[in-house]
């Protein structure tokens, strides 16, 4: 049975955004199933864990004595065992690839800059002098990405592992109008979430915080 490590408890902003969704959402595609490693902070922390994930992040994926950690390496595990996530001509998969590594590399950069500033030095005086390049830098790459959505429905002629992580990234700008401003990055993204697996891996994905959620909300 393939075992996924997930965090106890994240703050409120962070819910929705763990990087363990993502893996949710790839097994769901695939139509895989598998259990959670659910982690306290002192489970992070432990030697076992630690052998697994040097950084004690989640997610680690184990299934038959394999470890695997990075939600993208994890993802594209997942995607050789299934069609549904990655073609299986060698073009078609190294496109894939391809988008799942811009997601990552070119485009998550720019989104977490912006998030940082959001979450964790809003008040900074610094954060403030940052904030207009930071945001202006993202912007340049929304709209470099929503002139590829132009007219289609996916970054290449059909849904794969690149749309899967590209969608998580934009997901985490959910809570400012960034995707709103750019039609067709908006109407990509709520394509994306209308899909039957990503709302399995996000309801799967908040039921581990609805406890502390109606604590928080009754507090
Ligand atoms: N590059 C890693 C990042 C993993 C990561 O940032 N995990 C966060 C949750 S989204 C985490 O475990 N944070 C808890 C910690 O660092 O203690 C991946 O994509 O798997």
């Amino acid at each position: 049975m393939i075992s996924l490590s997930v965090l106890k408890w994240v703050p409120p902003f962070a819910r929705g955004s763990v990087k363990e969704y993502r893996v949710r959402w790839a097994l769901e595609e695939a139509g895989l199933a598998y259990q959670e490693r659910v982690l306290t902070p002192e489970d992070q922390d432990a030697a076992d864990y630690r052998a697994m994930q040097p950084f004690g992040q989640v997610p680690v994926y184990e299934e038959d004595g394999f470890c695997l950690f990075e939600s993208g390496a994890i993802i594209l595990h997942i995607a050789e065992k299934s069609e549904a996530l990655m073609p299986r001509d060698a073009r078609g998969r190294a496109r894939a690839m391809q988008w799942l590594l811009a997601a990552q590399t070119s485009v998550q950069p720019a989104v977490d800059q912006v998030t940082a500033l959001d979450f964790f030095y809003e008040e900074e005086e610094w954060a403030k002098l940052r904030r207009p390049g930071t945001e202006e830098f993202l912007m340049r790459r929304l709209g470099q990405l929503a002139g590829r959505l132009e007219g289609r429905d996916w970054l290449e002629d059909r849904f794969t592992v690149g749309d899967l992580m590209m969608v998580t990234v934009l997901r985490d700008l959910r809570h400012r109008d960034f995707v709103a401003g750019f039609p067709a990055l908006a109407a990509y993204v709520k394509r994306a979430e209308a899909r039957p697996a990503f709302q399995r891996a996000l309801a799967a994905h908040l039921a581990l915080y609805a406890e502390a959620a109606r604590a928080e909300a009754a507090a």
